[in-house]
């Protein structure tokens, strides 16, 4: 059985769960679907917030599973109402998070199916090479698309990974239909050793 449980939310990294397990980082674009992620992957309503509204998720939230390893749900960025300095705030805690993270094992970089790539992704992309954290897209909302559109989407996110790419560094996924989550299921049991 897979038990999943809220841990805490942090600021700085000086506040880390004082257990330490490998942490796999769930970041991207503000409003992507990274909470939802959280709620539809572990069947799980309200353990993550979920909001129409762009910018829900303003802590680092820690996330445990089986406490075998962390889900940790960095807040997004880029949403268009956010000032400068809330920009500048978020890019302040993301690389210290990044720069103390000796545990992280990889991360997923969630992309809205429906939208290309944009610079903010390629500076979020830049980050993680810097710190040499290995990483899979995880392309959302593809309840939304045609089949068509999501082979557009595919070749997007092919794109973006440039050197990197293997199909299995990209998953589609849906929360609404749960698309996608055998294939990220069947990855985390290979990862972790135990079934998810
Ligand atoms: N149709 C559809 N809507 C989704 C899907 N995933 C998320 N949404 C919707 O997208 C909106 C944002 O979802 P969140 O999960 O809060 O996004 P987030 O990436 O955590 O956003 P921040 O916390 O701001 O970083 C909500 O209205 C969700 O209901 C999906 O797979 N399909
Ligand atoms: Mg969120």
């Amino acid at each position: 059985m897979v038990e999943v449980k809220f841990v805490k939310s942090i600021v700085e990294t000086k506040d880390k769960p004082k257990l330490s397990l490998p942490e796999i980082v769930l970041c991207g674009r503000s409003n992507v679907g990274k909470s939802s992620f959280i709620n539809s992957f572990f069947n799980r309503k309200n353990l993550a917030k979920v909001s129409s509204t762009p910018g829900k998720t303003r802590l680092i939230n820690y996330y445990s599973v089986n406490d075998k390893f962390y889900i940790v749900d960095l807040p997004g960025f880029g949403y268009a109402r956010a000032p400068k300095t809330e920009q500048a705030k978020w890019e302040k805690m993301i690389t210290n998070f990044l720069l103390n993270s000796r545990n992280v094992l990889f991360a997923f970089h969630f992309i809205d199916s429906r939208h290309k790539p944009t610079n903010l992704d390629v500076l979020l992309r830049d980050f993680l090479n810097e710190f040499n954290i290995s990483t899979k897209i995880i392309l959302t909302k593809t309840d939304k698309l045609k089949q068509s559109e999501l082979a557009k989407a595919k070749k997007n996110a092919k794109e973006f990974l440039s050197g990197e790419f293997d199909d299995s560094n990209i998953f589609f996924y849906s929360a609404v239909k749960g698309t996608g989550k055998n294939e990220i299921k069947k990855f985390l049991s290979k990862t972790f050793g135990f079934k998810i």
